[in-house]
């Protein structure tokens, strides 16, 4: 089986410090926070911005000074979020790609996401890709629903997205798809041979599903934008520690972990 690829979501556009007290929120705190994740083993960084008031943010200036300081750290794959708050508009959104990040996310479709809409029309799902082909970043294919998957592959029919695709299956957001094993198994067995895949699991679900995809062969992303407990009524002292565990868990299972030139490697990303 492949090296597992262990993502760390640090921040994301919904956590609060009144969450959870250990998010990191100035470029210093996300670029720490990422150095520890790349020492406990993770080899991608998704990355959300925020301001000065600790509000989400899609700044390209914020995006770059994070980008800056991670790579003064350390060789992590910076992936910024091209899916902002659910309030950014398209034009904020695409913002960081202007850095030409090796990765950028890529909403795959519309989602209820708690009792918000996660706006990503045909139009703004085809300008994104156009915009990533041309740039040469890999996009990560951000899967809410299972339809979702029919929206990328249209992508490849129309030449704007190369394969193999790498997907991220967000599951378990309050209103969209759910965090069920049967759901990952169905996700899985409706993508094209050769794809690459990680779960995101929100939430509770974060730990189960990481595990069946590390049994799977998948990837897997933790962090505080998706999960902020350790545990049920115990928060998590720091991403690193949601990555240690998913190191720990692997080796046990003998995976192997990928380190961030042999992710770019499974990937086919060009640094
Ligand atoms: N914050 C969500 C509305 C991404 O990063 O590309 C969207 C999101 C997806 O987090
Ligand atoms: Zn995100």
């Amino acid at each position: 089986m492949e090296k597992l690829i262990i993502t760390v979501a640090l921040t994301g556009a919904e956590v609060t410090r009144e969450q959870q007290p250990n998010l990191p929120i100035t470029p210093d705190e996300i670029a720490e926070a990422a150095y520890e994740c790349y020492l406990a083993g993770a080899s991608i960084a998704h990355v959300h911005a925020r301001d000065k008031d600790g509000k989400p943010t899609q700044s390209y200036e914020v995006y770059k000074e994070i980008k800056e300081k991670i790579e003064a750290k350390c060789n992590l794959i910076f992936q910024p979020s091209t899916g902002g708050a659910v309030y950014h508009t398209f034009e904020q959104r695409k913002q960081p790609l202007e850095l030409n990040p090796e990765m950028a996310t890529l909403s795959a479709g519309t989602t209820n996401f708690g009792s918000d809409i996660f706006v990503n029309s045909e139009e703004y799902i085809e300008k994104f890709a156009k915009e990533m082909k041309e740039r040469g970043i890999k996009p990560e294919i951000e899967v809410f629903e299972r339809g979702h998957i029919a929206n990328a592959l249209k992508l490849v029919k129309k030449d704007l997205l190369d394969t193999p695709i790498h997907f991220d299956f967000v599951m378990g957001v309050p209103g969209a798809i759910p965090g069920g094993i049967d759901d990952l198994l169905y996700l899985v067995n409706h993508i094209p041979q050769g794809s690459t895949w990680t779960v995101a699991g929100i939430g509770r679900y974060e730990l189960p599903l990481a595990v069946h995809a590390i049994l799977m062969g998948g990837h897997v992303r933790v962090g505080f934008e998706d999960n902020i407990y350790y545990k049920k009524g115990e928060l998590a002292k720091s991403n690193a520690q949601l990555v240690e565990r998913i190191v720990r868990i692997a080796k046990e299972l003998g995976r192997e972990i990928a380190t961030p030139d042999e992710a770019r490697e499974i990937l086919n990303i060009k640094k």
